[in-house]
């Protein structure tokens, strides 16, 4: 069976908890990152020198990078409706996914780290302003791509990359930090609501 490393509070980890409920993926859990088991460890950096999670055994085949583990999933586990062969609707995917991991938790990183996470070493007012701002323009380029589709943010139908981009919305809400009103984004979790997996790994009051 699928073995996945990595605690459910993690938003990298949830988004391949969130594929496997797509997929109807059968997988076992174990608790590895900071507050659990510690990744520091030979054992765990072993699998990932990178010592993060998640980190995911599929029979002999180790793999790390969450957005990589959810192509992998989708790929292997006949997930085209949720990563479409097709070159130009998969590169549409491709787009906000690799968008997200790099644009976007960018952006976040200093205000989450500081009003989420209190760690002291993010604590320089003038920094959590410019971090506010820059997610809140990168907030604002979801908004008009989901004023455009009216529906999902690669298109008309759900897709791989829906997993990742909502669970930064959600991040984005569950942050103590002034929201601008964003209409199609508030439509669009309504959307997702009807999803297991979106409600079970993603809207379910984790940051
Ligand atoms: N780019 C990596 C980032 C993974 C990452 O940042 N993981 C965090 C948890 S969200 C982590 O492992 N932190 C160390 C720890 O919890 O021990 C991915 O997308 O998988």
């Amino acid at each position: 069976m699928l073995q996945i490393l990595g605690k459910t509070s993690s938003i990298n980890v949830r988004k391949v908890l969130w594929t496997c409920a797509e997929l109807a993926l059968p997988f076992e859990q174990q608790d590895w990152g900071s507050g659990f088991h510690a990744t520091d460890v030979p054992e765990f950096l072993a699998l990932n020198p990178n010592a993060m999670v998640p980190v995911i055994k599929d029979g002999e085949f180790v793999l790390w990078e969450s957005n990589s583990i959810i192509r992998y999933l989708a790929g292997r586990y006949r997930g085209e409706w949720l990563y479409p062969l097709d070159p130009c609707e998969r590169a549409r995917c491709d787009q906000w996914i690799d968008w997200q991991v790099s644009e976007l938790n960018r952006s976040w990183s200093y205000v989450f780290l500081a009003l989420v996470r209190h760690s002291p070493a993010h604590q320089d007012p003038r920094q959590i302003e410019l971090s506010c701002a820059n997610w809140a323009r990168h907030m604002a380029i979801i908004e008009g791509q989901l004023r455009k589709t009216g529906a999902f943010i690669a298109g008309d139908a759900f897709s791989l990359a829906d997993i990742p981009l909502a669970l930064s919305i959600n991040r984005w809400l569950e942050t103590p930090l002034q929201h601008s009103d964003l209409p199609a984004v508030d439509a669009y979790m309504t959307r997702l609501a009807t999803r297991e997996g979106y409600r079970m790994y993603c809207r379910n009051g984790t940051p």
